[in-house]
This record gives C-alpha cells, sequence and structure tokens, in this order.
C-alpha cells in the first residue's frame, strides 16, 4: 500500500509531482461541432514511469523514518504531463485550484495542505509551470529540467533543481571538444528550450575558441520523416566527424532508427545528458554498435538507492488506471480484472516483472531517478525544517514561524531555499545555490562488447566547481573510439598548415577551412597556421623551404679565388712585359729607333700602361673607401695619360695637358662625390653584393667620356698622319691599329658589362682594361721590341729617316 495515512493522529502534507509518462497527447480530429475534451495521451515510457515509482518509493521511505518528519506524513498526487506543454499547464492549474476536472493519475491525501511540486518534466514544460506557479510563489523542485533559461529568478522566483545548470554541461562539451582538438563539429538540437540553450552555450564557448560549426541541425518535435531524411543526408554529406546532439532520447530515437537504416558509421557522436544511457536509444535487438559505438556522453550523479529495485518489482498492477496501463503495455496483454483463470492474451498481474521489461526494473544508472529521489527529500527536509521552527526565534515576521498544518507556499519556499541536508544511503551534500546545484557529470563511453552489445564504461568526470583548469579530467586509453585504431579521430575542415606556408582564407567559408599558400621569396612562417608570412630582414632571405631566414651570401671577386689569381697574374704579367720593354728602351736609349720616336713619350706611355695593368688588381677584393677611389681615377688617369702620349707620339699638339686636365676634372670628383662601397641588396635577392658606388653617374660619365673622347682624337690624329707624313707612317698604322684594339675592347664591353651580374662585372672590367692595354702594348711596342732585340741590323738611321721638324717637349 502506498498510503502513508495509517496513523490518523498524524498530520498531513501533501507533494505534487508531474512527470512525462507518456510521451505524446493524441492527435484531435480538430471537431469544433462537439464539447472537446482534454486530449489523450499516448507512448508510455517505462524510464519515466520508473521516476513516478521513485517518487513513491521516497515518500514511503520517508513517512517510515522517525528522525524526518516524525509528526507528519507525506501524501501525493502526481500527474502525466505527456511531454506536452498543454498537459502540464492543464495539471499545474488543477493542482493549484485544487478542483478534480482533469482527473490527477495519481492521488493520496486529499484536504491536506500542498507542499511543493516535484517536476514538470523537460525545460518547455517547467518553463510554463514555473511562471504560473511563480505568481502564487509556490514552490517548484525540478528533477530534470536543466535549461540555463530556468535560471533566472527574476522570472521564475520559486524555481529550484536538482540536475545541474546546462552551462555547466554545454562547457563540458565544448571542453571535450576543444581537449581533443576537434575543430569542426556538426551540431544537433531538439526543437525545445533544452536542445536550443544547450546548442547556443556550446556553440559561444566554441567558437571563441576558434572551432567551427559545420553544420547545425534541429530535431523536428512532430515525427516528420522528411526532416529526419533531410538531417540524415547531412549528416552522411559533411567532412565533420564529431556531432554533437542536445535533445532528449524521445526526440532523437527517429533520427537514430534512419542512421541505423543508413548504416551511417565512422562518426562520433557527444551525447547530452538527455540520451547518454537511455535505453530508447540503445535499443536491444537493434545493436547500434557500429552507428553509435565510440559515442562519448555526459550524465548526472549516478547513485544505488537500495530497495528502489524490489520496490519497483513489487509494484500492485491494479493500484491505478497508470500501473495497469504498465503492466498490459509491458506483457503485452489485457490485464483480466477478475479471471484467476486466464484465457489468451489476458493476464493475471502475476507475472515476473523483472523478466517482463527491464527498463523498468533497471536500476544500474540511476541518475535522473537519483534526481527525483533528492528532490523529494528536497521537500521532506523543507517542511521538516518548518515544522521544527522554534517558536519565537522564526525567520519570518516578528520571528514568527509556519504552521505545518496551515504554512503558505512562500513560507515553504524559504525553507527550502535554504535546505542543506546529507542524501541517504549516497551521503552527498544536497543545498542550492540560487536554485541551482553542483555541475557533476561523469563521461561515459560506449563500448562495444564481444557480443555486440554497448556498455556504458566511465572514462572520466567534470566538477563545474573545481578551478577551470582542473574541471575536467578523462582516461584517454580507456576511451575505445569507433574505428579501429586507438587515436582519437580527427575531426578538421582543413589540415594545419606547415611552416613555409600560411592560411589562405577561403571565400565564404568558415574560417576553419582555408587553404595553405606558400610563402614568398624572402618571406618565411616558422610556425605551424601561420596566418602572415614574415619578411626577412634586410641582409637574410628565405630558405628553401621558407621556414627560417638565412643570412644573404656577401658577393665580391676576391683576391684568392681562382678568377681573381688568374686576372692578378694576367695583370702583373702585363705589367712586368712593360717595364720589360722599358728596360729595353732604356738599354737602347741612344739607338735611331728610340731616338725617332720620343723617349720621353715613349716612357711616358709605358708608365701609364704600367698604371692601367696594376690599377685592374685595385678592382679586386672587398671594395674599401680608398679601393673604390683609387680604382676608377687611376684607370681614367691612366688612360687619359696612354692616350696623350699617343698623341705626343703622333706629333699632336696637344700633347700632356690632357692629362693634367684630366686630372684636375678626377680630383674635383674625389672632393665632391666621392666613390664609396655599397651593400647591394637589391640586384639579387639570394645575394648581397659589395660593390663601388660611383658617387656620382654624372662625373664618371664626363670622365670617362673624355678619355673617349681623347681615343678618338688619338685615332683621328694617327690616321691623318698615316697619310701626311712619310717617316710616321709605319708608327701611324701601329697607332692606328692599337687604337681599333682599343675601340673594339671598349665597345664589345658595354654589352658584356650590361649582361653580367654581381662579381663578375668587375671581372669583365678587368678583362676590358688587361685587353685594351694589351693591345696598345702589343700594336705600339711589339715591332719595336721586334727590331730592337730580333734585327738591330735594321735599328740605323737609313731605316728611322729623320724627322722633318724637331719636335718640342
Ligand atoms: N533535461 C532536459 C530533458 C531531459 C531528458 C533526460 C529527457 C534531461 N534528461 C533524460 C529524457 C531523458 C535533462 C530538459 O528538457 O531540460
Amino acid at each position: 500500500n502506498l498510503n502513508g495515512y495509517k496513523d490518523v493522529e498524524k498530520k498531513k502534507v501533501v507533494v505534487g509531482g508531474m512527470f512525462p509518462v507518456h510521451q505524446r497527447v493524441t492527435s484531435t480530429d480538430g471537431n469544433t461541432s462537439s464539447v472537446p475534451v482534454s486530449s489523450g495521451c499516448e507512448g508510455f515510457n517505462f524510464r519515466t514511469f520508473r521516476w513516478t515509482q521513485t517518487m513513491l518509493f521516497a515518500i514511503e521511505e520517508i513517512n517510515l523514518r522517525t528522525d524526518l518528519l516524525p509528526k507528519t506524513d507525506l501524501g501525493y498526487v502526481i500527474y502525466d504531463s505527456c511531454f506536452t506543454i498543454s498537459k502540464a499547464v492543464e495539471g499545474t492549474l488543477t493542482y493549484l485550484t485544487g478542483q478534480d476536472e482533469a482527473v490527477p493519475n495519481y492521488r493520496c491525501g486529499d484536504g491536506a495542505p500542498l507542499a511543493a511540486l516535484v517536476g514538470a518534466g523537460g525545460s518547455d514544460l517547467s518553463i510554463a509551470t514555473a511562471r504560473i506557479l511563480g505568481l502564487y510563489h509556490f514552490p517548484q523542485v525540478s528533477y530534470f529540467s536543466s535549461c540555463s533559461a530556468l535560471e533566472s529568478k527574476f522570472q521564475f522566483p520559486t524555481f529550484l533543481r536538482t540536475i545541474p545548470n546546462d552551462v555547466h554541461q554545454s562547457t563540458a562539451i565544448a571542453k571535450l571538444v576543444l581537449h581533443f582538438g576537434w575543430t569542426w563539429v556538426g551540431t544537433i538540437a531538439a526543437d525545445d528550450d533544452y536542445g536550443k540553450y544547450g546548442i547556443k552555450e556550446f556553440k559561444e564557448q566554441v567558437e571563441e575558441a576558434g572551432v567551427c560549426i559545420s553544420f547545425s541541425e534541429t530535431l523536428p518535435k512532430v515525427s516528420s520523416p522528411e526532416d529526419i531524411q533531410r538531417i540524415v543526408d547531412t549528416v552522411v554529406e559533411s567532412t565533420a566527424k564529431i556531432i554533437v546532439v542536445f535533445s532528449s532520447d524521445v526526440d532523437l530515437s527517429p533520427l537514430i532508427v534512419e542512421l541505423l537504416r543508413h548504416n551511417v558509421t565512422n562518426r562520433t557522436w557527444i551525447a547530452s545528458e538527455a540520451w547518454v544511457t537511455s535505453a530508447l536509444i540503445n535499443q536491444p535487438g537493434v545493436s547500434p554498435g557500429s552507428v553509435l559505438g565510440g559515442t562519448l556522453g555526459f550524465g548526472v550523479k549516478r547513485a544505488n538507492i537500495p530497495g528502489l529495485q524490489s520496490y519497483l518489482l513489487s509494484l500492485d498492477p491494479y493500484a491505478d488506471s497508470l500501473t495497469e496501463e504498465f503492466w498490459e503495455t509491458a506483457a503485452n496483454s489485457t490485464l483480466s480484472r477478475a479471471a484467476r483463470a486466464v484465457p489468451d492474451g489476458l493476464c493475471t498481474g502475476k507475472e515476473s516483472l523483472q523478466r517482463l521489461n527491464s527498463t523498468y526494473s533497471d536500476v544500474s544508472q540511476l541518475r535522473i531517478t537519483y534526481n527525483v529521489y533528492k528532490a523529494v527529500y528536497a521537500v521532506a527536509h523543507a517542511l521538516h525544517n518548518l515544522e521544527h521552527c522554534v517558536p519565537g526565534q522564526g525567520p519570518f515576521n516578528r520571528n514568527s514561524c509556519a504552521e505545518i498544518t496551515s504554512f503558505e507556499p512562500w513560507q515553504l519556499m524559504y525553507y527550502l531555499k535554504n535546505v542543506r541536508f546529507n542524501v541517504p544511503h549516497t551521503e552527498e551534500e544536497i543545498f542550492f545555490n540560487d536554485g541551482d546545484v553542483d555541475g557533476y557529470y561523469d563521461i561515459i563511453n560506449w563500448q562495444v562488447k564481444g557480443d555486440g552489445e554497448l556498455s556504458y564504461v566511465i572514462v572520466g568526470s567534470y566538477n563545474g566547481t573545481a578551478q577551470p583548469e582542473a574541471r575536467m579530467t578523462i582516461q584517454n586509453e580507456s576511451i575505445v573510439w569507433n574505428n579501429e585504431d586507438v587515436e582519437h579521430p580527427r575531426s578538421v575542415c582543413s589540415e594545419n598548415c606547415q611552416p613555409g606556408t600560411r592560411k589562405g582564407i577561403r571565400q565564404g567559408e568558415p574560417v576553419c577551412c582555408f587553404d595553405c599558400i606558400p610563402c614568398a621569396d624572402g618571406e618565411i612562417s616558422n610556425t605551424t597556421n601561420a596566418r602572415e608570412c614574415i619578411q626577412c630582414s634586410e641582409d637574410y632571405w628565405s630558405n628553401a623551404v621558407r621556414d627560417t631566414c638565412v643570412p644573404k651570401t656577401i658577393e665580391f671577386l676576391a683576391f684568392g679565388e681562382p678568377l681573381g689569381i688568374t686576372l692578378i697574374v694576367i695583370s702583373a704579367f702585363g705589367a712586368l712585359v712593360t717595364i720589360a720593354v722599358g728596360v729595353v728602351f732604356i738599354v737602347n736609349l741612344g739607338t735611331p729607333l728610340v731616338k725617332a720616336n720620343d723617349a720621353l713619350l715613349s716612357f711616358s706611355l709605358l708608365f701609364s700602361l704600367v698604371v692601367t695593368f696594376l690599377c685592374s688588381i685595385v678592382f679586386l677584393g672587398e671594395p674599401q673607401p680608398w679601393s673604390c677611389m683609387t680604382s676608377q681615377v687611376a684607370l681614367a688617369l691612366g688612360f687619359a695619360l696612354c692616350l696623350s702620349s699617343i698623341m705626343g707620339i703622333e706629333g699632336s699638339p696637344l700633347n700632356y695637358h690632357p692629362s693634367s686636365s684630366q686630372a684636375v676634372a678626377c680630383t674635383v670628383w674625389l672632393i665632391i662625390l666621392p666613390p664609396h662601397p655599397v651593400k647591394n641588396t637589391a640586384a639579387q635577392n639570394v645575394k648581397i653584393i659589395l660593390e663601388c658606388d660611383e658617387g656620382s653617374v654624372v662625373f664618371i660619365c664626363c670622365i670617362f667620356a673624355y678619355d673617349i673622347l681623347l681615343a678618338l682624337l688619338a685615332f683621328i690624329f694617327a690616321f691623318i698622319a698615316r697619310k701626311l707624313e712619310d717617316h710616321l707612317r709605319y708608327e701611324a698604322k701601329c697607332v692606328t691599329f692599337g687604337m681599333l684594339v682599343f675601340f673594339i675592347v671598349w665597345i664589345s664591353f658595354v654589352p658584356a658589362y650590361l649582361s653580367t651580374r654581381g662579381k663578375f662585372m668587375v671581372a669583365v672590367q678587368i678583362f676590358a682594361i688587361l685587353a685594351s692595354s694589351f693591345g696598345l702594348l702589343a700594336c705600339i711596342f711589339l715591332p719595336k721590341c721586334y727590331v730592337l732585340l730580333v734585327k738591330p741590323e735594321r735599328n740605323t738611321e737609313e731605316m728611322m729617316r729623320p724627322r722633318s721638324k724637331p719636335r718640342d717637349g
């Protein structure tokens, strides 16, 4: 007998209960021509019926206790909210008015004061009932409505709950997703406050951390095969391997059935508390092993309630219309009222419940059941405190107390808010903090056993009251994933960008989907997923894989390298030959050949050639301020001297003056804008070229233009002299030839110089200098030396006819 009213002496208080025992209301035919009746309910739910029975069990347990409410008995009124708001509201109104119009399904203890309402079911039901109850300051303790919207004490002043606020759960799921580095997840929400608020909160948290939502689907409340099909298609098409589902098991099960039919595997499902251990999803027979194996979910605190199972099994089928319906549904037969002899299709009420239905009597996962138990105890403790108020020390106006037989709902609300007690058997301490309890969850993993059945394994926990870093503990090794490998699944839209590349956004796609674009020359990225490549600083350049900046190689034509050595050797050879020619001339100073050509002019020509030979060496090596200045100036002066000497030899009137004016020009250049060494980083990316900057382009052009002018004059003179003066004919021929070589060399120098880069420009320049010097040396002095050394017999006055005019200078 569920009735606790055996002792007539005891005072009575009635506790209201509201449970979604049925899953939906029957659809009405829409006929408005007859008296409308409250719609019936269908879809008997064994799990919620177990909760109903747990409330009765708790009340019975409390009534038997002598330390809790010793002088008062608890009665109960229980309504079926049928998972429907209108039913919940109807029940609440009936409960408040005490009118029996909508007959409560379960009732015991008429006439006694109403204490509090336990329940209402899903969050949207509680939101509706809490608004009405709030109007009358009537306390409501929910075991089940976890939606964060209910935390507002302004809107729901008398709402309390023994289930953690979903804010904790959303945070926990977000943490889990971030823990495994999943950045590409899909979400599915039930079309109610529970699903919508839960997913909203989850999204906010993960998006802040850079996770992208691949798709967001909403499960229909009223069965709609098209919607379900659309969701299945989305799940199949999406590349997201992780799907977070915030929904009650009732709303989710049609989708699961469809997923099983399509055998959608290779996904990891993240379960919210409402379906994580639901038998409705994990249906025996249609084992969702390969589809749902590896699922991770959050479950509220679990507990064992001793005595509950035997209480559940000892259910009297005839107690009430609900128990009758339960029995008939469970045994799949009609309960015979009188019969002792049972015809076919009837049952006796003596069938063994243990064998009939496992969901009802399965006490292995008492989570919501435990919340119901706690809620009833919270009301009982509040009533106990109210009853044991010491007169004169009460909390109310003028320290008064409330009477257990005639208290106001708001007075009980005061006690409920401040209640603090230990739950029997588990010793968990319960107290309400602004109507909420601590957010504690087990992390549950669905593991497929050998026989294909699923088992729930606790692999970690989440404690919302701990320090932020310590909130989640998870044993990665104990998790069994939905794939062959031990590694946790990956779910990203695009793989990480390696160093050397940067993220390139794709227009119109979430930020998690991107392309990896290699860094440009001279730019690097040294982190994964770099947003931008970094430009290397001036003297550095990117390496081949573009992940570090390396110093640019410094380039100049060094003395030690083969080309440098070759050039030194050639120019030294040239200088030596020139000196040797000079020696030969000195030795033969008195001979007609030497006399015929002005000796002084010959020596100055030889000297200038030595200068040009040697100045080419100065072009080599790392440029220094002094070498930059000397090389160009020595070259320009050397040529000027050389060319003016040649003209002198030809008897031109210009003589030495040209070279002295060149010297003046060079001095001005050196003083105003001297050439200086520079690092050329622009010409080539990977190299720094050390070279001489001429200081002023105008100056260097003028100076060498002057040299060219001299060369042209020398050529013209020689050309003319060749015709005019007989005794100079041979001489003039040599000079003409030498000047032609000189022009050819320098004309071909221009394109060669312009088409080379870096240190080879210097080499080209030196080659031109050496070639032109050798050309002049050979053309002008080789024939003379030949005569002087090999054919001295030709070195006679006759051969060198005397000049018609003696020359000055
Ligand atoms: N709170 C949900 C509904 C719900 C549920 C469940 C439904 C929860 N746990 C278990 C079926 C089975 C948690 C709500 O609406 O607030």
